[in-house]
């Protein structure tokens, strides 16, 4: 192995109190405070057993109270905040790939956005049934964005991707009336159920769950992937770095933060142009440095190779290094904190979108029509506040991974087809990867996804679960704050093949491909739906008799429970190490972790214990290999 070696989680909380003693000094609050003054929280509010979707509540149930003053029982209670919990993700995810629908509409040969991969646009096209042949490109792109946009809203029908899932679940799904209708129905319907005197039976109301959720996976989230794509480039292996050291004390250091490339693309472009450069060091700097949090950072280092200087829960730590000139924002998981946070630091903190508006920012407005513009402005601001750090309180720690990132569905396809002999058709196939699945030397795959919550101990259960199934030869594919707990490790250096079983190995040598593969963010858990259901086609399965299994053991957001509910309804078990506001009802824990499986061929399973939670998801995909003979 050389020199590699992975980075612990103890060396990464070593590295956190060092900053947060530089907090202490300018008087910064941090998570890890607040935390404490938040615990213990509110059991109601844990268990989902508090309604106050009307006025006549609150409503607490208690053994003394089992019914809420309507009347309705604990178990409807606990299914309408599932429900809503689930609306208030789908929503987000599809409101991303509405503004990316939004951009592509606004490509221009001359403008600030172009048509970086007209084939795949062509391929979707033809997908959607429209006419290219001698089009141009461009008025292809609005032709496009407009129909996309029509998805939102359409009158009649089901999402135009769902075409793309295996008959068998589509049959699943329009069978079970979860099939997802136009994105803005499933979400208003949501709502609709929910409110006071709808439903309130826990059948009716995950079954909308699931619903809610698909409109997201095979709708919103798959538009905003495949046309930023189509945007910016379809992702391909490319090296880059993760984790604070990332940061460098002599240039000016730019943060990406938030989630739709539309932003971080053009502060990217813009931050390296030559005029920009020079200004830099007109100002005293020696370069500047783009890094990204969370999952815009995923976005622009899947295409540009951006550095991924943290996760979710590392977000503050950019400004506590005390080198952060600035922090752009646009929507999603952002800490509040930073306003306050960046006002003990020279740091700006720059917001760009009506939806994610807060205090103590800079509030600039960001749309495709003024992007080259607004992108200069804040790249200036950052070069501009270089002069006004604060040298005594620069710290960056010098902690950084090497990470081979960009494997998208069709990355992954070419890549592996380096290991097995298979003829590839004009867009490929996952046939290579059916012989290492089918022959054991894969024994499966796992989609590890989501977010880091203080609840788990901060990146412990992604790495910790990586190791554990890498070493058992299961190949792990990851998005969002996931695969940056694994790139922040070394889980996607390619080294790290040697703390793999020799199956595993011995594909990660041949493919040249580490053992972890960073699929992008989480609007690109489409991307997983795609390639499950294209490996379900090319090997006659269903996607529930795959032995690949998904799993959120970290995750936090609304978001997270609809990826989770559109996940299982495609088949896939799904394993959490957070338990979703349902333990309140044996009803609705039993329809999620068995129940639904009548419908859709999969369950949750819920287990703290990441160590138990790794060897169940072992176990199910042995389960589903002797199931189907091999
Ligand atoms: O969409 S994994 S903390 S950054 S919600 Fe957020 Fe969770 Fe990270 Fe991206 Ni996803
Ligand atoms: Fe209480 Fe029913 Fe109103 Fe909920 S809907 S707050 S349970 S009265």
């Amino acid at each position: 192995m050389g020199d590699f070696k992975l980075t612990t989680v103890e060396e990464f909380e070593a590295a956190t109190e060092r900053l947060l003693e530089t907090g202490k000094k300018v008087g910064a609050d941090g998570w890890q405070y607040r935390v404490k003054n938040q615990t213990p929280h509110c059991k109601f509010g844990e268990q989902g057993i508090c309604c106050r979707i009307c006025a006549m509540g609150p409503c607490r149930i208690t053994p003394k109270a089992p019914r809420g003053i309507c009347g309705c029982d604990v178990h409807g209670i606990v299914a309408r905040n599932y429900l809503k919990f689930t609306a208030g993700g789908s929503a987000t995810h599809s409101d991303h790939g509405r503004e990316i629908c939004h951009t592509l509409y606004c490509t221009d040969p001359n403008g600030a956005y172009k048509v970086k991969d007209p084939e795949k646009l062509i391929r979707i096209a033809k997908e959607w049934g429209v006419e290219t042949e001698g089009k141009d490109i461009y008025d292809l792109a609005h032709e496009m964005a407009l129909l996309a946009l029509g998805e939102y809203g359409k009158v009649f029908g089901y999402q135009n991707f769902i075409n793309r899932a295996p008959e068998h679940t589509q049959e699943l799904w329009k069978k079970q009336e979860i099939a997802p209708r136009a994105i803005d129905r499933e979400v208003s319907c949501s709502l609709h159920m929910t409110h006071m005197g709808c439903s309130s039976l826990p059948e009716a109301l995950i079954r909308q769950s699931l619903r809610s959720g698909l409109c997201d996976g095979w709708g919103g989230s798959m538009a905003g992937t495949e046309f930023s794509d189509v945007l910016f480039g379809t992702p391909k292996p490319i090296e880059t770095e993760a984790n604070l050291g990332v940061m460098n004390a002599d240039n000016v250091n730019i943060v990406v933060h938030g989630h739709d490339p539309s932003l971080s693309e053009m502060i990217c472009e813009i931050a390296d142009s030559p005029e920009m450069i020079a200004y830099a060091k007109e100002k005293g700097a020696k370069g500047i440095t783009i890094s990204g949090v969370c999952c815009t950072s995923n976005e622009v280092a899947m295409r540009r190779g951006i550095p991924m200087a943290g996760n979710f829960l590392q977000q503050e730590n950019v400004v506590l290094t005390g080198a952060c000139e600035l922090i752009v924002v646009d929507v999603q998981c952002i800490f509040p904190a930073l306003g306050p946070l960046s006002k003990c630091f020279h740091t700006k903190f720059v917001t760009t979108s009506p939806v994610a508006q807060m205090p103590d920012s800079d509030f600039i407005r960001f749309s495709p029509e003024n992007a080259t513009e607004n992108a200069k402005a804040i790249v200036k601001m950052a070069i501009d506040n270089f002069e006004n750090r604060k040298p005594e309180l620069v710290h960056i720690p010098q902690m950084k991974q090497k990470a081979t990132v960009g494997y998208s569905v069709e990355a992954i396809k070419k890549q592996l087809d380096t290991v097995a002999n298979s003829q590839v058709d004009e867009f490929g196939t996952t046939k290579p990867l059916i012989e290492c699945i089918t022959s054991g030397v894969l024994r499966g795959a796992v989609a590890m996804v989501g977010c880091n919550n203080p609840k788990v101990r901060p990146d412990t259960a992604h790495i910790e679960l990586m190791k554990k199934l890498i070493a058992n030869d299961i190949i792990i594919v990851a998005s969002g704050c996931s695969a940056q707990a694994a790139a922040k490790a070394g889980l996607m250096d390619k080294r790290a093949k040697d703390l793999c079983g020799a199956g595993l190995k011995r594909v990660c040598e041949l493919a040249d491909i580490p053992p972890v593969l960073h699929m992008g963010s989480c609007v690109d858990i489409s991307r997983m739906m795609v390639l499950v259901a294209e490996l379900a086609k090319d090997s006659g399965l269903n996607i529930s008799q795959l032995p690949v299994v998904g799993c959120a053991p970290e995750w936090m957001s609304e978001k997270a429970v609809s990826i989770g509910n559109y996940v299982v309804a495609t088949g896939l078990d799904t394993f959490l190490g957070v338990d979703p506001y349902v333990s309140g009802s044996d009803k609705v824990a039993e329809l999620l972790t068995s129940g639904i499986r009548d419908w859709v061929e999969a369950a949750y399973t819920v287990e703290k214990d990441i160590d138990k939670l790794g060897d169940k998801m072992i176990e199910r995909i042995e389960e589903k290999r002797r199931a189907i003979g091999i």
